[in-house]
């Protein structure tokens, strides 16, 4: 069976480690944002790509979800001790040593894509991951910045780690989206799929993000395969981090059915949200989108492994 995932970080990635646990012998292509991509120390940083090949990979730092596992500062450290900044972003040693080997590849000539497929050889994640987009794009947001009152743009890594979402998010935006081209691979994986899963990603920073990419949102609204979501939002509020935030500034409430309408009929043939919001299934299946409630919380693999068993299912149900 051929499935497509469109996935952030986290979030994806811990759906991904179930997904490959429910369906072993299922081919996987991920798609993964790039939106958060971010360069440092003259070093092109990829979080989102590196937290799905880290944790799928056996490196990740599992506390934190991001970043190397065993990981020391040392260069970090002296970095700081030149005052060169920014200091609020943890890199660790290890992780220094992927953006190097990936900036080096790219000021060689490779593509994103490229570099990806041979950071991936290393690490053998067990999906083919793919960048959305070979072409530079970064998410900002439109903030009123605390001290001064201006509106100011931040990249958005200064405002989900620097600033840790404090301010309201007034626009995300990912820049250098309507110019950038689906990475080779993308539309020819998503034409190909049996089924499409919007794993519980941030709707708006990681899959918006994705399908922002001119031709990826029409193609996985004209692919044969059923799309099936998992809800982020759980109990009306985020599992983790400050998706709500995000959602406030695209003028979608953090409700699990408000999700679902977001992505809206023309993405999603089903979505799962958890037991705590059964209440939501009418609503969104008012609307056209088929609905489940299923326990959503990935504690363990065992307990993603279900989720994923659940979402193939309700795409069967909805071919
Ligand atoms: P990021 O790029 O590192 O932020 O990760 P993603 O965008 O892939 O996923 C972040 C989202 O995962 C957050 O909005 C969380 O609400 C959601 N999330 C994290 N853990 C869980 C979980 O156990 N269950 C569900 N349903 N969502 C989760
Ligand atoms: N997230 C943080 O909250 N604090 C950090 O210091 C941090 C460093 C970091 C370094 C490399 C990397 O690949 C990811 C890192 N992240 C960090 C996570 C990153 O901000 C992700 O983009 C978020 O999880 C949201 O997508
Ligand atoms: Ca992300």
């Amino acid at each position: 069976m051929r499935i497509v995932v469109l996935a952030g970080g986290i979030g994806g990635a811990r759906f991904l480690r179930g997904l490959l646990s429910a369906v072993p012998d299922a081919e996987i292509t991920v798609i993964g944002n790039t939106g958060d991509d971010i360069h440092l120390f003259g070093l092109k940083v990829c979080p989102d790509l590196d937290t799905v090949m880290y944790t799928l990979g056996g490196g990740i730092n599992e506390d934190q979800g991001w970043g190397r596992t065993d990981e020391s500062f040392t260069v970090k450290e002296e970095l700081a001790a030149y005052g060169v900044g920014p200091t609020w972003f943890g890199l660790g040693d290890r992780d220094f040593a992927t953006h190097i080997v990936r900036t080096q590849m790219l000021g060689a000539g490779y593509p994103l894509s490229a570099v990806t497929e041979a950071l991936c050889d290393r690490w053998q994640p067990g999906v083919r991951l793919l960048p959305m987009s070979d072409d530079r794009v970064e998410t900002h947001v439109a903030i009123t910045d605390p001290e001064s009152g201006e509106r100011r743009v931040v990249h958005f890594q200064e405002y989900w780690v620097r600033m840790r979402a404090a301010v309201d998010a007034e626009a995300v935006v990912p820049v250098g989206a309507e110019q950038a081209k689906p990475a080779p691979g993308v539309l020819e994986a998503i034409a190909a799929a049996d089924v499409i899963l919007f794993p519980p990603s941030n709707p708006v920073v990681s899959v918006g993000t994705i399908l922002a990419v001119p031709g990826i949102r029409e193609a996985v609204a004209a692919a044969d395969a059923p799309v099936v979501g998992l809800s982020p939002i759980v109990g009306g509020a985020p599992v983790r981090g400050m998706a709500d935030k995000v959602l406030a500034a695209v003028g979608v409430e953090a409700t699990a059915a408000a999700v679902a309408l977001h992505y809206g009929t023309g993405l999603l043939d089903g979505w799962l949200v958890d037991t705590a919001d059964a209440d939501a299934v009418a609503e969104v299946e008012a609307a056209g989108i088929t609905c489940r409630a299923v326990p959503l919380m990935m504690t363990d693999t065992e307990a993603t492994a279900a989720m994923a068993r659940a979402a193939l299912e309700l795409a069967e149900a909805s071919r």
